[in-house]
């Protein structure tokens, strides 16, 4: 991507060009260890963020849809452009929802579900629509399995009963999740702002990326930015919004962004779960105090939330609106 003066101005760049701190307290959950709910519930509780090793996740498959996108990303512009706009799923360059944010990347939003979008991919030439899609699917499935792990194991950590409570939104065959896939050019300004700062409307994110630094997120008590360092071997796991609002603002919808690098490029692949679209999320009783009412949020279903999701800007706080007090 080449860029002239006045596109350069259109484009978000951060505000200091001091090197942010390495953010090294990162809880890593080892998901071969039964013992680990009491750390993933600690984790989600102070930072909405954690790192994720020991996954049964193959390699084979995270390689495959790597190399699948590099494939795709490497396409002519025009190529590429045949596949989009995102409107919702589809090549996205540069522009970030429907409300003027910019950012340096290109993206591919696709659907989870079994519809088989031909549209979204009807460029990608170098394989055929139906390898591509097959390994999304692949992919999908396998990462999906490892969130709703991830969520038993958070249920069970904070003794609800019913340890699907949470799973089961994902399960659903109307289960809202979207998947995207995002390449981030080298930049030739270290300042530029890959993909501006927001917290996941969704119930949680699972982020794997190549060996290119960028992510950062926002430590609360802080409010100032953390680098976290790349590790392509593991995932990195966000809680979202409405896993936020179900367990009463208890964990921490993480406010993350990334920041362009000027020599490598990045790509990443970020599976977002979320509910059906008619499911109601409100904070769950049984983490309420009881015979008075605790709850931080008003009831939503996850369709308003979303469509006003969409309504916002990148760095909104798209929750206030749903706050009770
Ligand atoms: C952030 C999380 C996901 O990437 C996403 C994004 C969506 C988009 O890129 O179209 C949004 C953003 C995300 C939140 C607010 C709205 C919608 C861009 C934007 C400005 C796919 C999602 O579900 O919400």
């Amino acid at each position: 991507m080449v860029l002239s003066q006045l596109q350069q101005q259109e484009f978000d760049v951060v505000q200091s060009s001091i090197t942010p701190t390495v953010f090294q307290g990162i809880p890593v959950i080892d998901l071969s260890n039964p013992d680990s709910k009491s750390c993933l519930v600690k984790a989600c509780e102070d930072f909405g963020f954690f790192k994720v090793v020991n996954h049964d996740i193959p390699t084979q498959l995270i390689s495959n849809l790597e190399s699948q996108a590099i494939q795709f990303f490497s396409l002519p512009l025009c190529e590429k452009e045949k596949s989009g706009p995102p409107n919702p799923f589809g090549y996205g360059n540069k522009s970030i929802g429907r409300n003027g944010d910019i950012s340096w990347l290109e993206y591919l939003l696709l659907t989870t579900g079994p519809e088989f979008d031909y549209h979204t991919l009807s460029s990608v030439s170098a394989q055929t629509p139906q390898t591509f899609r097959g390994a999304v699917n692949d992919y999908v499935s396998a990462v999906k399995t490892m969130a709703c792990q991830i969520l038993e194991l958070l249920a069970d950590g904070l003794r609800i009963e019913q340890k699907n409570v949470f799973s089961k939104l994902l399960m659903d065959k109307q289960s809202d999740s979207v998947f995207r896939l995002n390449h981030y050019p080298p930049s030739p300004d270290i300042n530029m702002i890959g993909f501006g700062e927001h917290t996941d409307p969704q119930i949680i994110s699972v982020l794997r990326s190549n060996n290119t630094s960028g992510l950062q997120i926002s430590l609360r008590e802080h409010g100032s930015w953390f680098s976290v360092p790349p590790d392509q071997d593991s995932f990195f796991i966000n809680v979202g919004d409405s896993l936020q609002v179900m367990t009463n603002g208890r964990f921490k919808s993480v406010k993350h962004r990334v920041l362009a690098n000027s020599e490598k490029s990045r790509v990443s692949m970020i599976y977002f779960g979320g509910p059906p679209l008619n499911e109601k999320i409100a904070p769950l009783p049984s983490l309420l105090m009881q015979g008075e009412d605790s709850s931080l949020y008003k009831e939503f279903t996850w369709f308003e939330y979303k469509k006003s999701a969409y309504e916002s800007r990148l760095a909104d706080n798209r929750l206030c609106l749903f706050e009770k007090f």
